[in-house]
C-alpha cells in the first residue's frame, strides 16, 4: 500500500496550510523533513529542513497512528505556513520519500472508506459538507456526513436478513401445511411495516424543501365547531373572531407561534359547508386550499360525523373532537382527541401531541432531505422486492430470495457490494486532499 500525501487545507497562500501523510510510511517519511513524530494527536512545534539543509518552515507536527485516524491508517499533519514555496518544498521532500506519492482525487477519503471508518453516505455527507454554502446545507450533510442514513438503512437491511433467516428456519422445521400464527406469518406482517418505513422515507425526499420556513399546521372543519376558539386558545391571544354564528371566519388567519422550540404557522380557516354567500365561499376555497398545502391538519368536529373528503387531500390529519366539555360525547370509529378551550389540561394534550408529531416530521424531512438521487432508484428496488416477496405465491424460499436482493439494494447505498467502477465515480469527484 503507497503512503499517499497532498495539501488538505484550501487554495494559497493562506494564513495556515495542513499537509496530510497517510498510509504505512507516514511517520517515517516525515524524518525526511527532519521532523519526527512525538505523542499521538498532541501537536508539537518542529522545524522542517531541505534536503541541502536549508529551512522550509517552522510548524506543527500532529501524529494520529492507526487506527485512530480519518483512514484508519498511520496519518501524520503538518501544518505550515501557508505559502505557496513552504507547501511545494514540502511536498517535494516527502514525495521524494521511497514508497510515498501524490494523492489522487479523494483517495483519503476512499481509504477511510476501504478501511470501514465510514460507509459511501458518510463520505458523500463529508463532500457535501465541504461543499456547504448555507446552513441548511450544513445541516443535511452533517446528518449524512455523521451517518444519520447509514443508520437507518443498515437498521433496514437487518430487519430484511432476520426476516430471510426466521422463514428459512421455519421451512426447516415446517410441517406441511402452514400453522396459522406461525413465525412467518408475523415476518410478513413486519415487512409490510418495513415497506411503509421505506416509502414515507421516500416521501420525506419531497416534503424536505417546504418545512424549512416553519411548519404549517391549518385547523379545518364545519362552521361553529370551535376552529377560531382553538386557535386564540393556542396562541394564547384573541387573534381570530369567535361568535356562535356559523360561518364567523371569512379568511385565513394566520399565527405564528413556537411550539417546543420549532416554529409553527397555524392557521384558522372558514367553516366549510355547502350553502355559503360569495364572500364565504371564497373563504371555504381558501380553506381547502390551507388543508392541503399543511404540513398537518386538525380536522375539528364538535359531533360524531367525519367526512374527510370535506377537507380535501392531505394524508397528515389528526381528527379533534372539540367541545368535549358539552358533555355529548359518544364512542366513534375515528380515534379523535377530545378537547375543549374551557380546559387546560386538554390543551396541554394538544400541544404535547403537535411537538412530538412536528418533531417526527422534521427529523423524517432532514432523513429526506439527505437522500441524493442515487439512492432512490436503490431504494425503489428494494420496496419492489419486498412487494413481490410479500405478494408471491410462490414457495417461501423463493420469497426469501426477494427479501434478500431487498437487502442487497440497500447494501448497494451503503457501498458494500459496489463495483470498482461506481466507487471510483464517486470518489473521483471529491477535491485532492480530501
Ligand atoms: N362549550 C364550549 N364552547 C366552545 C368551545 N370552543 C368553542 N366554543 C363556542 O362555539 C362557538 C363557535 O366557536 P368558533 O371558535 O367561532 O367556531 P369556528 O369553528 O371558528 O366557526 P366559524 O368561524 O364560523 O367556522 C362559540 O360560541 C364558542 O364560544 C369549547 O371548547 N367548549
Ligand atoms: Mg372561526
Amino acid at each position: 500500500m503507497d503512503t499517499i500525501v497532498a495539501l488538505s487545507s484550501g487554495s494559497l497562500p493562506s494564513g495556515v496550510a495542513i499537509i496530510r501523510i497517510s498510509g504505512p510510511k507516514a511517520s517515517k517519511a516525515v524524518t525526511a523533513l527532519g521532523a519526527q513524530i512525538t505523542k499521538p494527536r498532541q501537536a508539537s512545534l518542529q522545524t522542517f529542513y531541505d534536503p541541502d539543509g536549508s529551512v522550509i518552515d517552522e510548524g506543527l507536527v500532529l501524529w494520529f497512528p492507526s487506527p485512530h485516524s480519518f483512514t484508519g491508517e498511520d496519518v501524520v499533519e503538518l501544518q505550515t505556513h501557508g505559502s505557496r514555496a513552504v507547501v511545494a518544498g514540502i511536498l517535494d521532500v516527502l514525495s521524494a520519500y521511497d514508497g510515498v506519492r501524490h494523492a489522487e482525487a479523494g483517495e483519503f477519503a476512499r481509504r477511510a472508506f476501504t478501511n470501514g471508518k465510514i460507509d459511501l453516505t458518510e463520505a458523500e455527507g463529508l463532500a457535501d459538507l465541504i461543499d456547504a454554502e448555507t446552513t441548511a446545507q450544513r445541516k443535511v450533510a452533517q446528518y449524512l456526513a455523521t451517518g444519520g442514513l447509514k443508520e437507518l438503512y443498515k437498521g433496514w437491511q437487518d430487519q430484511l436478513l432476520n426476516a430471510r433467516a426466521m422463514i428459512e428456519a421455519d421451512i426447516d422445521f415446517a410441517d406441511e401445511d402452514d400453522v396459522p400464527g406461525s413465525v412467518a406469518d408475523q415476518v410478513w406482517q413486519d415487512m409490510a411495516a418495513l415497506q411503509r418505513s421505506i416509502s414515507h422515507h421516500l416521501e420525506g425526499y419531497d416534503r424536505s424543501e417546504r418545512i424549512r420556513d416553519g411548519f404549517k399546521i391549518s385547523l379545518v372543519g364545519k362552521p361553529n365547531v370551535g376552529k377560531s376558539s382553538l386557535l386564540n386558545a393556542l396562541a394564547g391571544s384573541d387573534r381570530a373572531i369567535v361568535s356562535s354564528e356559523a360561518g364567523t371566519t371569512r379568511d385565513v388567519v394566520e399565527v405564528r407561534m413556537d411550539i417546543a422550540g420549532y416554529l409553527v404557522l397555524l392557521s384558522d380557516t372558514a367553516g366549510i359547508r355547502e350553502q355559503a354567500g360569495a364572500v364565504e365561499a371564497e373563504g371555504i376555497r381558501r380553506s381547502i386550499v390551507s388543508a392541503e398545502q399543511a404540513d398537518l391538519v386538525l380536522y375539528l368536529s364538535d359531533d360524531d360525523n367525519w367526512d374527510h373528503d370535506l377537507i380535501g387531500k392531505n394524508s397528515n390529519v389528526i381528527t379533534i373532537r372539540s367541545k368535549a366539555d358539552l358533555g355529548k360525547l359518544t364512542p366513534t370509529d375515528e380515534e379523535a382527541i377530545h378537547v375543549s378551550v374551557n380546559d387546560s389540561a386538554s390543551l396541554l394534550r394538544i400541544l404535547d401531541m403537535l411537538s412530538l408529531r412536528i418533531k417526527e416530521e422534521l427529523d423524517r424531512s432532514r432523513a429526506g432531505s439527505a437522500i441524493k438521487s442515487r439512492y432512490i432508484d436503490h431504494l425503489h428496488q428494494c420496496l419492489k422486492d419486498i412487494k413481490l416477496a410479500i405478494e408471491s405465491e410462490d414457495a417461501l424460499e423463493l420469497r426469501a430470495e426477494h427479501l434478500r436482493a431487498a437487502a442487497y439494494s440497500l447494501g448497494r447505498i451503503t457501498g458494500q457490494y459496489d463495483t470498482e467502477d461506481v466507487l471510483g465515480r464517486i470518489f473521483s469527484s471529491f477535491c485532492i486532499g480530501k
